[in-house]
């Protein structure tokens, strides 16, 4: 029997080359060393303000990008979260063994708070509370929903008792809390969950173009993966930022502080990465160069999944029977560990 492993993306925009080498490469390398479930957790992405009238396209985009990047959904099982009601379910019975002070630390909670709770400013007031810090008053403007994002991820990989969970490096705290809640659940009402771990890919965080933050849709450093050739040489040779010591094409840099150079680490061949530190070091090549170098090479190896991409639009039902599929297998694996779960709780009255 093949250990079970999970993970999953949110359908909150075209996924992007970090969502690529950061997650995707790694799940279809693990295809047939485990039984693969992968989820679009769109449950996850009503937590930040989001265009309703788009969502069902994200989706099926999202899933279109899984298969055309090569996740084959004969030896996957690929679905949509909301279409399995027992995430939601599983998740209110860990939010009652989850402490808050433990979600209080989650560093993405954090960052998301900064970031959105501006925008959500008008519909929670919690004025006049001086003495609170800035971190807490910006948190009581944000919904619950991104509070308790990681109890619904908890939900989502044990509801399938996944032991393997493949993910950035972003994602590895949601996966400790995870391994955290499971063992609080078996200890207070008795063994059900398995331990699970996070899978590093080889590249577990590709910052984005702005050189500063990790690659994000919703910070707007990324580089879809559908970004045509010649617009992903026009992006990265005009906005991707490069070492700031290179203000003229004559001035030395330090290949190892520079992010485009670390794109190459993850893009090009062991000679290509040679010549951008050579080149960046004594100045033998400009930052231009190094950074057309890098894009073409980005551009080629997406060539397959663009052609696979094209032909999947060709088929509009192929990805919805995908999908279907996918979420009849994944119901009946969660209504049988939701039975468990009840009658480790006691609320099955003698059923
Ligand atoms: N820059 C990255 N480098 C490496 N891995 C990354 N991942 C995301 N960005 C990078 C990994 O991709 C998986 C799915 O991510 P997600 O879409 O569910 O959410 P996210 O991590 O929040 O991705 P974004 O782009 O930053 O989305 P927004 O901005 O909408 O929140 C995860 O395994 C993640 O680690």
């Amino acid at each position: 029997m093949k250990k079970r492993l999970f993970s999953g993306m949110q359908p909150t925009g075209a996924l992007h080359l970090g969502n690529w080498v950061g997650a995707l490469q790694n799940w279809i390398g693990l295809l047939d060393q485990y039984d693969c479930i992968f989820c679009i957790v769109d449950y996850h992405a009503i937590t930040i303000p989001y265009d309703v009238a788009g969502m069902e396209r994200r989706i099926i985009d999202a899933a279109s990008d899984y298969i055309a990047a090569g996740l084959d959904p004969a030896r996957a099982t690929i679905f949509v979260q909301s279409d399995v009601p027992q995430h939601t379910e599983l998740a209110w019975v860990f939010d009652s063994v989850t402490p808050l002070g433990q979600l209080m630390r989650m560093t993405q909670f954090k960052a998301k708070t900064a970031q959105f709770a501006d925008m959500e400013e008008e519909d929670e007031q919690v004025a006049g509370e001086e003495e609170r810090s800035e971190f807490l008053e910006k948190a009581g403007k944000v919904n619950a929903g991104l509070f308790t994002y990681p109890v619904l991820q908890a939900a989502d990989i044990l509801l399938y008792k996944g032991e393997a969970v493949p993910v950035g490096e972003d994602q590895v705290q949601h996966v400790e809390l995870t391994r955290d809640i499971a063992r609080r659940f078996n200890n207070r009402y008795g063994e059900v969950f398995p331990e699970c771990r996070p899978l590093l890919s080889p590249t577990p965080r590709l910052m984005g173009l702005d050189a500063v933050n990790k690659m994000s849709k919703s910070i707007g450093n990324h580089i879809p993966m559908q970004t045509p050739p010649e617009e992903i040489i026009r992006r990265v040779t005009r906005e991707a930022v490069s070492d700031y010591r290179r203000q003229r094409r004559q001035d030395p840099g330090v290949p190892e502080e520079c992010n485009v150079h670390a794109w190459h680490k993850v893009f090009s061949t062991p000679a290509e990465v040679e010549w951008s530190a050579q080149g960046c070091r004594s100045a033998g090549i400009g930052c231009f160069e190094c950074k057309k170098k890098v894009a073409e090479n980005i551009a080629g190896q997406l060539a397959p999944y663009r052609e696979k991409r094209a032909e999947i639009a060709a088929r509009p039902d192929y990805v919805r029977d995908v999908l279907a599929e996918g979420a009849k297998r994944c119901r009946e694996i969660a209504a049988a560990t939701m039975e468990e779960v009840r009658t480790k709780l006691g609320l099955t009255r003698g059923r």
